[in-house]
């Protein structure tokens, strides 16, 4: 992983892994640069598993393809993809940020 490559910051590496991740699976089938909602589905229980726990039964998928296709094309671009992993970034935050309240509060 860290061979040859220039020294790259821990938020460069993660945006390039972003991008990685994308197009590993909205190359499967139909347009190479959009996620259908198959490999949305596969995209998500692989790589998302912890998150969307539940991501596996149809309806869960359908609702996180209604809420990302913000453009309604029946399709997630990656714009709308980043918005689905900014979103759970937050989320993922919030919880960090209320986990280290109650242990300094703990006094
Ligand atoms: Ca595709
Ligand atoms: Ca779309």
């Amino acid at each position: 992983m860290s061979d040859k490559t220039e020294t790259v910051s821990t938020l460069e590496n993660a945006m390039q892994l972003m991008i990685q991740t994308f197009h590993k699976y909205s190359g499967d089938e139909g347009d190479k640069y959009t996620l259908s909602r198959a490999e949305l589905k596969v995209m998500l229980t692989t790589e998302l598993g912890n998150y969307l726990g539940n991501a596996q039964d149809k309806d869960a998928v359908d609702k996180v393809m209604a809420d990302l296709d913000a453009n309604n094309d029946g399709e997630v671009d990656f714009t709308e993809f980043i918005i689905l992993v900014g979103a759970l970034t937050v989320a993922c935050n919030d919880f960090f940020l209320e986990y280290n309240e109650k242990g300094e509060k703990k006094k």
